[in-house]
C-alpha cells in the first residue's frame, strides 16, 4: 500500500456539556487524529481512549506513546499489502487495541480511497442507511434527565440508552417509563457498577421492559454475566469485557450475554470488529455499534461498521451535535431522517476533514516518515 509518513495530531476539544457515567466525568474531547499517507492519498482515523484509564487500561498519552514508539516504526518498515494485515503485524503486542485501532482505521480508510470505494463497501457493508439511538448520562436529578429523553425521542433516535450505577437506577428508569410509556425503546449501561451482591436489584430491572443492560457486572469478567444472565429476563449485552473475537466466542458459548456492543476502538480495530460481527451473524446473535463521544472521524468509522447486515440494533452513533458545537469533518454528522444517518458513497470514510479547527486546538503533534 505503499505507506510512506504518518501524522499524529492531539487535539482538546471542548464537549457542550459533560458526560458521566459510573467510573467518573468526561468534560472535553482529548483525542489523536492519525494519518497515513501513500503517493497521492491519506487515510485518517481518531483515537477513541479517554484521557484516563476508568474505561480500560489505556489513555490518550499510552496510544501516543504506543503509537509513536512500536506501531508507527513498525507500520513504516514493514509496510502491508491489505489493511487486514495491520492486525496480524501487531499481534504480538499485548492489548493496547484502542493504539493499535487508530493506525489500523487510517489504514483502511486509505485502501477505501486508493481503490476509489467507500469503507462500507469495503468491509462489506449492506445498508444504505443505518438506525441510532443516543447515550444519556447520569444527570444530576431527574427531572434533567427527562428533559434530554424527551428532546432526543423527539429528535426520532430509536434507542434511549441511560447509565446507570448504584443510587441511580430503579428511580430514573421507573421515571423513563411512567412519562414515556412502555414502549419506548429503552436500555440501560452500568459500566460494571454492580456486582452479584446486587442480584436483587438487577432482577428488578426484568420489570422494565429493557431492550438489554449492557455491562452490569465487572469488566473483566464473563463467568459472573452467564450466572446472572441464566436468572434475569432481560438480555445482557457485553461492552467492557469483549476484547476480541476469541473473547466473543467464549462469552457466547457459556451464555454470558445475548447481545455484543462492537467498539472498533476495543476490539484493536476494523478487521476483528468485522469477525466478531460476522462470529454473532452466525450464531444469531444480535450486536450493535458503541460509541465513546467520538468526534466527527471517528463517528464516520462508526458509520462504516454499523452498515454490516447484523448491526441490528441502533448503535450509539448520533448526531455530531450531540456533544459538539463544531466538529472537525464536513458535512457534520446529521440525521439524514428521524433517527437514521445516511452512509456515505464517497470513498473512504466520505467526509472531508475541517482542518482549520483541527489546527485551533492542536496541543502537540509530530510526523514520522520512512
Ligand atoms: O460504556 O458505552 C460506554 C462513552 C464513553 C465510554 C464508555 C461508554 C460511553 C457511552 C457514550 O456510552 C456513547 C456515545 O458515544 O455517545
Ligand atoms: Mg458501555
Amino acid at each position: 500500500m505503499d505507506i510512506n509518513q504518518v501524522l499524529l495530531q492531539r487535539i482538546k476539544m471542548p464537549l457542550k456539556s459533560s458526560f458521566e457515567t459510573s467510573f467518573g466525568k468526561v468534560t472535553e474531547k482529548d483525542i489523536i487524529v492519525v494519518r497515513v499517507f501513500s503517493e497521492d492519498k491519506v487515510g485518517i482515523a481518531e483515537s477513541v481512549a479517554m484521557p484516563f484509564p476508568i474505561y480500560n487500561e489505556e489513555t490518550t498519552g499510552t496510544v501516543w506513546y504506543m503509537l509513536e514508539h512500536f506501531l508507527i516504526p513498525q507500520l513504516l518498515e514493514k509496510g502491508v499489502k491489505h489493511p487486514r494485515d495491520v492486525f496480524d503485524m501487531f499481534s504480538y503486542i499485548r492489548r493496547n487495541n484502542m493504539a493499535k485501532a487508530a493506525l489500523e482505521m487510517a489504514v483502511w480508510d486509505l485502501y477505501s480511497k486508493q481503490n476509489g470505494l467507500s469503507l462500507s463497501a469495503v468491509l462489506g457493508g449492506t445498508r444504505k442507511e443505518i438506525e441510532v439511538g443516543v447515550s444519556i448520562g447520569i444527570e444530576d436529578n431527574i427531572d434533567d434527565l427527562l428533559i434530554k429523553v424527551n428532546h432526543f425521542l423527539n429528535e426520532g433516535y430509536k434507542k434511549i440508552k441511560v447509565k446507570i450505577k448504584p443510587g441511580w437506577d430503579i428511580e430514573p428508569l421507573r421515571a423513563i417509563r411512567n412519562k414515556f410509556g412502555d414502549d419506548i425503546p429503552l436500555m440501560a449501561d452500568a459500566n460494571s457498577a454492580y456486582t452479584l451482591n446486587d442480584k436483587a436489584l438487577l432482577k428488578e430491572l426484568d420489570t422494565f421492559n429493557l431492550m438489554m443492560v449492557e455491562q452490569p457486572l465487572a469488566h473483566d469478567d464473563i463467568i459472573d454475566h452467564a450466572k446472572l444472565q441464566a436468572e434475569m429476563k432481560t438480555p445482557i449485552c457485553l461492552d467492557e469485557s469483549i476484547h476480541s473475537v476469541e473473547d466473543a466466542r467464549k462469552a457466547l458459548e457459556i451464555e454470558a450475554c445475548k447481545i455484543i456492543n462492537i467498539k472498533i476502538g476495543r476490539v484493536g480495530g476494523l478487521t476483528e470488529a468485522k469477525k466478531i460481527h460476522d462470529l454473532c451473524e452466525e450464531r444469531d446473535v444480535p450486536v450493535w455499534c458503541g460509541g465513546m463521544l467520538e468526534a466527527g472521524i471517528g463517528r464516520a468509522h462508526n458509520i462504516a461498521i454499523a452498515s454490516l447486515s447484523n448491526f441490528t440494533i441502533p448503535g450509539d452513533t448520533s448526531s455530531s451535535s450531540r456533544y459538539f458545537n463544531e466538529d472537525i469533518i464536513f458535512p457534520e454528522v446529521t440525521l439524514s431522517k428521524p433517527g437514521m444517518i445516511s452512509v456515505p458513497e464517497r470513498p473512504g470514510i466520505g467526509f472531508d476533514i475541517n482542518n482549520e479547527l483541527i489546527n485551533k486546538m492542536i496541543v502537540n503533534d509530530k510526523t514520522f516518515t520512512k
